[in-house]
C-alpha cells in the first residue's frame, strides 16, 4: 500500500445541500422549470440574457442566507493541517468552501461572486444583481457575465488539476452525483496514476463502481469523521 502524501479531493452539489444550497439533480433539481442543463449554456445567454442572469443572480442572492456545514469546516482543516500536497477542487460555485477556510482550493466550474467582462475579459467581484446592469470595473462597459462554466465551456485550470491527478496517492469525491465530464472522469484518472480512491455520497453515483471504496451517507455526518 503506497504511503499517503499527496491528496485531491473532488467536490460536489451533495456537500452544500446540508446548507441549504440546492443540488442539480435532487428533487429540488428544476429552477422554475427548467432543466439547468437548459439554462446553462453559452447558446441561453445568447438566446435570453435576462433569464440566465436571473437564474444567477437568484443563487448569487441566496448565498447571503447560507452557511458552510461541518463537511466544508472538516476539509478545511484537513487542508491546514496537511503536510503533503493537498488540492480540493470543487464543481460548486457556491462561496462555502472558500467561506469554511479552505486555501488550497480551484473552482473548477467558476464562482457566483465573480463577474467576467465580454468587453475586456478582465474578471471582477460581484455580490449583487448582474441583471441590473453594472458597469464592468475595469473597462466601464455594461457587458458583464456570470464568471461559471456553462455546458460547451472548458473548465478552469484543467492542467493544473491533472497533473495533482497524476500525482496523487488519494482521490475523495464528496457529493458528486458523477453526471458530468470531466470531473466525472478524475477518479479513472487517479486510478490509472495509482491512487487508492474514495467516494462518500448519499446516494451511489455513476462513478461508483470506478472508487476503492464507496461511503453512503451524509456530507455532514462521514466528511468529520474521515478527516478525524
Ligand atoms: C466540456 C456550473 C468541452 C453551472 C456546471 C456526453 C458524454 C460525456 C460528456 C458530454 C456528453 N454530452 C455533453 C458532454 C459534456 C458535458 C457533460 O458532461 N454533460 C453531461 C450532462 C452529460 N460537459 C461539459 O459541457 C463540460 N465542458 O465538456 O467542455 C470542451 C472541450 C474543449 C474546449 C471547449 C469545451 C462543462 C461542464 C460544466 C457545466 N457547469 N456547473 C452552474 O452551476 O450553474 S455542471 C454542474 O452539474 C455542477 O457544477 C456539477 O459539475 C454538475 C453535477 O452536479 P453535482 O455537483 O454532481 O450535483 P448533482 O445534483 O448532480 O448530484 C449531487 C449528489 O450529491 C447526488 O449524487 C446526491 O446523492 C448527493 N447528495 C445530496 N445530498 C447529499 C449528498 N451527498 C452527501 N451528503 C448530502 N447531504
Amino acid at each position: 500500500m503506497r504511503e499517503i502524501n499527496n491528496i485531491v479531493i473532488l467536490t460536489g452539489a451533495g456537500i452544500s445541500a446540508e446548507s441549504g444550497v440546492a443540488t442539480f439533480r435532487g428533487p429540488d433539481g428544476l429552477w422554475e422549470g427548467h432543466r439547468v442543463e437548459d439554462v446553462a449554456t453559452p447558446e441561453a445567454f445568447q438566446r435570453d440574457p435576462a433569464l440566465v442572469q436571473k437564474f444567477y443572480d437568484e443563487r448569487r442572492a441566496k448565498l447571503q442566507t447560507v452557511h458552510p456545514n461541518a463537511a466544508h469546516k472538516a476539509l478545511a482543516r484537513l487542508d491546514a493541517d496537511w503536510g503533503g500536497d493537498f488540492l480540493l477542487v470543487t464543481q460548486n460555485v457556491d462561496d462555502l468552501h472558500d467561506r469554511a477556510g479552505s486555501k488550497r482550493l480551484l473552482h473548477m466550474h467558476g464562482e457566483l461572486l465573480s463577474g467576467l467582462c465580454l468587453a475586456c475579459g478582465e474578471r471582477s467581484a460581484v455580490h449583487k444583481d448582474l441583471s441590473s446592469g453594472p458597469a464592468c470595473p475595469h473597462c466601464d462597459q455594461v457587458a458583464l457575465r456570470p464568471d461559471i462554466v456553462w455546458f460547451g465551456e472548458m473548465p478552469y485550470q484543467m492542467e493544473r488539476i491533472e497533473l495533482a491527478l497524476a500525482q496523487c496517492d488519494l482521490f475523495v469525491s464528496i457529493g458528486t452525483s458523477g453526471a458530468v465530464y470531466p470531473a466525472a472522469g478524475f477518479v479513472r484518472s487517479a486510478a490509472h496514476y495509482g491512487a487508492r480512491t474514495l467516494e462518500m455520497n448519499l446516494d451511489p453515483s455513476d462513478g461508483s463502481l470506478y472508487f476503492d471504496e464507496s461511503r453512503m451517507g451524509k456530507a455532514g455526518d462521514l466528511v468529520p469523521a474521515w478527516v478525524e
